[in-house]
């Protein structure tokens, strides 16, 4: 990015990051705009900002929908995690969700067939993931369900990307793929992050907080260029290999990274193995591709699996001293500590903690007693002792 944008579209833009209705965004991102000169530089900037007053308009229109206790697109999350089947028309979203879960949804071989939201649960072992069916993305981008449909999917734990096998699945991932970088999210894992968290109406300066790689600038770069955008007050948090440009791209809206699965569908056609072939060339290494049919079933067996690998997740058992192991288990993220657990359960349980015995995986024997820092792993069965 590095755009080069001049003092007054800079000012226009602290404007943008103090409002606080969706409403309010968006005028400020109007006035925002017009003050951007349009020329190569600013190219991705501005339509980058242009997408984000599409999704305002459409949070402004969903608001209102709610008020009136109409349909909305928002899906209340359930079970361990919350993944959105998204793909291009007719590429059997609906019909794996069928496949999958018990929900209903309507299946036809016309596109534009799904026109909301519905979920259903996938069970995989003793928990369920929740799948979310969604409206297609419109291959020349834009237009439609898009800005609704990338909204959920920026809500979500997960990305289920559907493509058919049947005409060009490459084509098909390619144009999903960009229609989300468009829109900030990104299924590639980045090397690093930049989180930049503003302190409103504080004058404690700018604080640099940097664990990794600052590839190609310091932190005095990193202090003037949030003075040039008026910026004086605020906290960055820098993880992992990062550029400048990567600092001054969260000051507009940081990327959001979702793990992703793409399920290349109807496989029971023929002649479409050739096609799965050159769909895992351009599908980056570690998002797992599927050849699958929703028609038959075929290829799904492990897919519950191969979401829990993606998600990064750990199941934690819990117990009362002396007593019943919890049957259902907590989920939390892998690397997670005893006092991530005792947070889980109860803050009481986290302010008073003392000490826990473990049992399973991460236990060097049954009954272990560990600290706070303790980490986790799947299956580990965790007992909370608290002070007296
Ligand atoms: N041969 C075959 N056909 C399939 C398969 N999955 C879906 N179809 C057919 O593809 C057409 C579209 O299926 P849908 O599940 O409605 O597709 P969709 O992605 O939900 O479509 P939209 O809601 O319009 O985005 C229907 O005629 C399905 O019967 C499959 O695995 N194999
Ligand atoms: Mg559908």
């Amino acid at each position: 990015m590095v755009t080069n944008l001049p003092a007054e579209a800079r000012a226009k833009w602290v404007k943008v990051m103090e409002a606080k209705t969706p409403e309010e965004k968006l005028r400020a991102l109007q006035e925002f705009l017009s003050a951007v000169p349009k020329h190569k530089g600013t190219e991705n900037l501005v339509q980058w900002a242009r997408r984000r007053m599409a999704e305002l308009r459409e949070e402004i229109e969903e608001q209102k929908r709610r008020r009136r206790g109409g349909v909305s697109f928002f899906v209340e999350k359930e079970g361990a995690a919350q993944l959105v089947l998204v793909g291009l028309p007719n590429s059997g979203k609906s019909s794996l969700l069928a496949r999958l879960t018990n929900a209903k949804t309507e299946i036809a071989d016309y596109p534009y067939t799904t026109r909301r939201p519905v979920p259903g649960m996938l069970t995989y072992q003793d928990i369920q993931f929740q799948l979310v069916d969604a409206p297609p993305l419109t291959p020349g981008g834009g237009g439609g369900f898009a800005s609704r449909v990338l909204g959920l999917a920026r809500n979500a734990d997960g990305l289920i990307i559907v493509v058919s096998l049947e005409s060009d699945p490459v084509w098909e991932f390619e144009a999903v793929r960009r229609e989300l970088e468009e829109s900030n999210i990104v299924i590639r894992k980045p090397r690093g992050r930049v989180v930049i968290e503003r302190m409103r109406g504080g004058h404690g300066g700018i604080r640099v907080v940097a664990s990794g790689k600052m590839l190609d600038y310091t932190i005095d770069d990193v202090r003037k260029l949030l003075e040039g955008y008026r910026i004086y007050s605020a906290v960055v948090k820098i993880y992992g290999e990062t550029t400048l440009d990567d600092v001054e791209k969260a000051i507009f809206e940081n990327v959001s990274y979702k793990p992703a699965v793409v399920i290349a569908n109807k496989a029971d056609l023929p002649g479409t193995r050739d096609k799965a072939i050159q769909l895992r060339k351009v599908v980056p290494a570690e998002v797992p591709v599927i050849p699958a049919s929703a028609k038959t079933g075929r290829g799904l067996e492990n897919l519950g699996a191969i979401l829990f690998k993606m998600l990064d997740i750990v199941r934690i058992y819990t117990k009362q001293p002396n007593g019943e192991v919890a049957d259902r288990p907590l989920i939390l993220r892998r690397g997670a500590t005893v006092m991530d657990v005792a947070r889980a359960v109860h803050s009481r349980l986290a302010r008073n903690f003392s000490y826990a015995k473990i049992w399973g995986p991460s236990a060097k024997y049954p009954g272990e007693r560990v600290g706070a820092d303790h980490v986790v792993m799947d299956g580990d069965i965790v007992e909370i002792h608290t002070k007296k």
